[in-house]
């Protein structure tokens, strides 16, 4: 061997090697390995190599993953967008094709602590590299948020004029008065109840309700995305703070399936889709997994109620019956769970809901509210667009324009459904105001509660779609219907709406008792203001928003944030001492929006879930393919 000639080498090992020798061999060989290993990172993506040592790429999400949701083959891969003009970011907004330039994050959302390196972390997986952190395990899916984003028609935050230029400085003052009530809810919120699910004003403390099942923090996740359309920076930080760090899902209660995605699922749902930040994905995903249980039934239409706890049912036993507004509007939030998991099982589960209504034979037309988990069967014969009904035909609507317009069965089974509603409950009361009434078995009452004043913000978005001939009619429709509300907030004291009002005895849009009288800072009469306002830009819808404006402002404000009230036709009424989690989700967030320009979330790009939470439009494949071809 050659070293057996170097001069003063004498061998210290049968192999002939002395230690620094050895050393020096190994660390050349080990050098040499960790090169040939990197390589095979750098090939072309078909080398032959790489797939023997590589695992396969994960499924891509977006066309692919929508299509089988739909049940369609998957669109081919790379496949260009039909519209792939990128928005551009809104001033201020955090750009996400540049998110690794510190220079750009610098005209991001401020942050009220140091940049930690899990932030760092957080921030940069939003964009692409799997997720890692404990409690991330197994969701391994990798969504392309840069792709999604240039897919959008519109900035998230629209194309704002230049502001000392804008002529309407009312419109701008009222914007700004609306973020101010936002930023007083939040900060009382958070200086009294930060981490309970919702604050009580009057004592100034925080209460968890038994809704969620012990989860935390509704109002937290249900104001993400208004504080961050309204750009209060800082308190979107500190609300996704709080998620980061106290959000905690290892809960053991029974809690309503319904309250828990619209408002949980949606929230965090919202936030991941306008920031990209990896934890409100990982966190929708996670929680979403906690509700599969409920399905675990004869007909799989969930029950009501969920129990978190591991190894029982999933879902609790009490009562016999489903209701249709909460199992029929579980839609769009588990498309995107699974738009952002990969899952399959998700979209599964709703799918099969549809099924089961769309075979269901149906009395005149209507959906029952009540339909038993185990036979199938509606349980009664009670129909209502109000509560218990409500957000089923909302999803209808906008499960069609959310699957970027293919969700042919979605939009079927709505114009058929809203058909049924104005041939058997649509009435005109003698004053000429229009109505939906409530359907027992064939006999009308001849009321509306505040929840059914959504229809007509749901009739005017669906109007564009109806038939050629239906159009104008539907259009006018929202418009009345939108009006009666009003009326029903223009004849109390208050200027506040009842939750429910009655068209009889020579009386029309006014409770008949107490019972009926109170007003909990409910948002259904603002969000049809905001669509029509949308749709027609009748000054009308912002004086109307307005005035909701002044009477929050007069009768709802206290020192230490909103309360309902139990009264609206009393000049001095009580207060209920409870700041609901949808005023800051629903009711600021669609006054905002009346004040805004239309392209601020604008609606070809988005849907609201029924807690206001925007999910994007399918804008993956516009030829029919993905979302929903039935
Ligand atoms: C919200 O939680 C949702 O809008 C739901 O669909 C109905 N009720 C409340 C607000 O009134």
């Amino acid at each position: 061997m050659l070293m057996r000639k170097v001069p003063g080498f004498v061998p210290a090992s049968p192999w002939g090697l002395r230690l620094p020798q050895k050393f020096l061999f190994l660390l050349f060989l080990s050098g040499l390995v960790t090169l040939c290993f990197g390589a095979l990172f750098l090939l072309p993506h078909s080398s032959r190599l790489k797939r023997l040592f590589l695992a396969p790429r994960t499924q891509q999400p977006g066309l692919e993953v929508v299509a089988e949701i739909a049940g369609h083959a998957p669109a081919r891969e790379q496949e260009p967008p039909p519209n792939p003009a990128p928005a551009a970011p809104a001033p201020g907004e955090d750009d996400p094709s540049s998110r690794a330039s510190p220079r750009r994050r610098k005209g991001g959302l401020r942050r009220t602590r140091p940049t930690g390196p899990r932030e760092e972390a957080t921030a940069a997986r939003g964009n692409s590299i799997p997720a890692s952190r404990p409690g991330d395990e197994g969701i391994s899916f990798h969504f392309d948020f840069n792709a999604f984003r240039s897919r959008l028609r519109h900035p998230v935050l629209g194309t704002r004029a230049d502001e000392s230029q804008e002529p309407q400085s009312r419109v701008r003052a009222q914007r700004e008065k609306v973020k101010e009530m936002m930023q007083f809810a939040w900060q009382s919120y958070k200086r009294y109840a930060m981490g309970k699910n919702e604050l009580r004003p009057l004592t100034k403390d925080g209460y968890e309700g038994n809704m969620f099942g012990g989860l935390s923090g509704a109002t937290v996740i249900d104001s993400l995305d208004t504080l961050y359309l309204m750009e209060l920076k800082e308190e979107f930080q500190e609300a996704k703070a709080w998620v980061e760090e106290s959000f905690h899902l290892n809960v053991s209660g029974e809690a309503s399936l319904f309250e828990v995605n619209i408002r949980y699922i949606g929230g965090l749902l919202s936030a991941f889709y306008l920031t990209g930040e990896e934890v409100f994905r990982i966190k929708a995903i996670r929680l979403g997994e906690k509700l599969l249980p409920a399905f675990n039934t004869p007909t799989g239409i969930p029950k009501g109620v969920v129990s978190f706890k591991s190894g029982s049912w999933g879902w609790a036993t009490a009562g016999s019956s489903s209701i249709l507004a909460e199992f029929g509007s579980l839609h769009l939030e588990f498309l995107h769970l699974t738009e952002l998991s990969g899952n399959q099982v998700f979209a599964e589960k709703v799918r099969n809901i549809r099924k089961v209504l769309r075979k269901i034979e149906k009395p005149f037309g209507l959906y029952p509210n009540f339909l038993s988990p185990v036979s199938g069967n509606w349980v009664q014969h009670h129909v209502s667009v109000g509560g218990l009904g409500d957000s089923f035909y909302e999803y209808l609507i906008k499960s069609w324009l959310m699957s970027g317009k293919t969700d042919m069965e979605a939009k079927n089974m709505y114009y058929e459904a809203l058909e049924a509603i104005e041939t058997y409950l649509l009435n005109v009361s003698p004053g000429g105001l229009t109505y939906i009434a409530e359907w027992r078995g064939g006999i009308l009452d001849h009321k509306m509660g505040h929840l059914a004043c959504f229809s007509g913000g749901m009739i005017a978005l669906g109007a564009e779609d109806a038939k050629e001939e239906k159009r104008a009619h539907y259009r006018e429709l929202a418009a009345q219907i939108t009006k009666t509300c009003h009326e029903s907030y223009a004849r109390s004291d208050t200027k506040l709406g009842p939750e429910a009002f009655w068209f009889n005895s020579g009386r029309e849009a006014v409770a008949t008792q107490l019972s009926e009288s109170y007003y909990i800072l409910r948002p259904e009469v603002v969000e049809s203001y905001m669509y029509l306002w949308r749709q027609t830009h009748n000054p009308i819808y912002r004086e109307w928003g307005w005035e909701v404006v002044l009477a929050l402002e007069k009768y709802c404000r206290t020192e230490a944030g909103f309360s309902g009230i139990q009264d609206v036709y009393s000049s001095t009424p009580s207060h209920d001492n409870k700041q609901q989690s949808f005023f800051l989700a629903e009711t600021l967030k669609y006054l905002y929006l009346l004040f805004s320009e239309d392209d601020l979330l604008s609606l070809e790009d988005w849907v609201f879930n029924t807690e206001a939470h925007p999910l994007p439009v399918n804008h993956s494949d516009s030829s029919g393919r993905a979302w929903g071809r039935h």
